[in-house]
């Protein structure tokens, strides 16, 4: 098998460049955690933007979107000197990997995939494109290209990663080891972040309305208004009771990953008083940490220059641990390798 390149084990994740900014689901349910984590791990990040381009193209708003992914990223605290950070369709390898892997999964065991049966009837026949489908062969090639231990995503991407590991093992068996066996690394339950206003629903950005949802880009004004609007409930008391009172829940959940404090702690200092107040108090906190991402977002979008060539050298670096693993695949399968040209 081909070795990484420090002792750390290796860690992959990549997020689609589907929205023009990340929310706040996305930031406490990923983001925070790849920043914590790239610590202590080899990371790998991806803008998966072959990914996006599943549910339609539009090229101006990906350019935009890609890039802006990016710098959010980076703004967040990923360090892309310590972390590989690049884009997707900048490492050939993946769609060579991905349509070798096609040709070892199985139509049916492919038809299984949930997201695909969601997606698939939300779009219609007409619109549901081949790239859909072959969604989750590629996003395992994404991740056994780089011999990855440990894959952080969110609760609907386990069974991709169990297809993963199912593609892994079978190439193994038959053609000798190659790929490292995946895990995925599921966030807990509290780190999931529900809509403003409908709070028995996860924040996403495919939302109904965006009244619900907090953008990282949004202008603090907005983000402000957006947390005094959410829905409550009309008994009036602040306690932590998901089942019961999932509005003020959320609030409280939000609040305290956000400032770093215990929820029980957030909940005493609000108890008794206002649902007013605990919202004043949240909008500080959200804007507190919005308002530096969003800066530091903004300056690195202005220098395109910069952004680009950062992104080109995480491509190099990755393209680097990419190629050695897909020229054993070639060798394994019989295919001409790099030595041969
Ligand atoms: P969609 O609109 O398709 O549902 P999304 O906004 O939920 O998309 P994804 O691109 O599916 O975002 O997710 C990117 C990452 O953010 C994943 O790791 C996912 O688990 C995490 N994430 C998204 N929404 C939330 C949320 N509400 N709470 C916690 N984590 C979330
Ligand atoms: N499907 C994932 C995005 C994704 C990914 C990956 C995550 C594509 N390739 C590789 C981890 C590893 C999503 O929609 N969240």
């Amino acid at each position: 098998m081909t070795q990484p390149a420090t002792s750390q084990p290796v860690l992959y994740s990549g997020m689609q460049p589907s929205a023009d900014s990340l929310h706040l689901g996305n930031y406490v349910g990923a983001l925070t955690n790849w920043v914590k984590l790239q610590n202590e791990y080899d990371a790998i990040f991806c803008v998966v933007n072959q990914h996006a381009i599943t549910s339609g193209i539009d090229p101006e708003q990906l350019r935009t979107r890609t890039l802006s992914t990016a710098a959010q990223y980076i703004a967040a605290g990923i360090d892309p000197e310590k972390s590989i950070l690049y884009v997707q369709s900048d490492v050939p390898e993946h769609a060579q990997l991905a349509w070798i892997l096609g040709c070892m999964t199985g139509f049916g065991e492919a038809s299984r995939m949930t997201q695909f049966k969601d997606k698939s009837q939300r779009y219609g026949s007409d619109k549901t494109t081949v790239g859909l489908f072959t969604y989750p062969v590629l996003m395992a090639a994404d991740i056994l290209l780089y011999q990855t231990q440990q894959v952080p995503v969110g609760v609907d991407q386990k069974q991709h990663i169990e297809l993963t590991r199912n593609l892994a093992e079978r190439f193994n068996s038959r053609f000798g080891e190659t790929f490292t066996i995946p895990e995925g690394f599921i966030p807990k339950a509290n780190a999931k972040v529900y809509d403003l206003q409908d709070p028995t629903a996860k924040m996403s950005k495919s939302a109904p309305s965006e009244a619900g949802l907090l953008s990282i880009l949004d202008d603090a004004k907005v983000t402000t208004k957006k947390v005094m609007r959410a829905v409550t409930d009309a008994d009036g008391e602040i306690r932590y009771d998901p089942e019961a009172k999932p509005g003020v829940s959320n609030l409280l959940t939000i609040f305290a990953v956000l400032s770093g404090r215990e929820l029980d702690d957030v909940a005493n200092e609000y108890a008794g008083r206002g649902y007013g107040d605990l919202k004043k108090g949240l909008a500080e906190v959200v804007d507190a940490t919005f308002t530096p991402i969003r800066t530091r977002t903004a300056e690195l979008l202005d220098d395109r220059g910069e952004l680009t060539r950062l992104l080109r050298s995480g491509a190099d670096r990755a393209r680097e641990r990419a190629a050695p693993t897909l020229d054993l695949v070639h060798e394994r399968i019989g295919f001409p390798t790099r030595a041969d040209l």
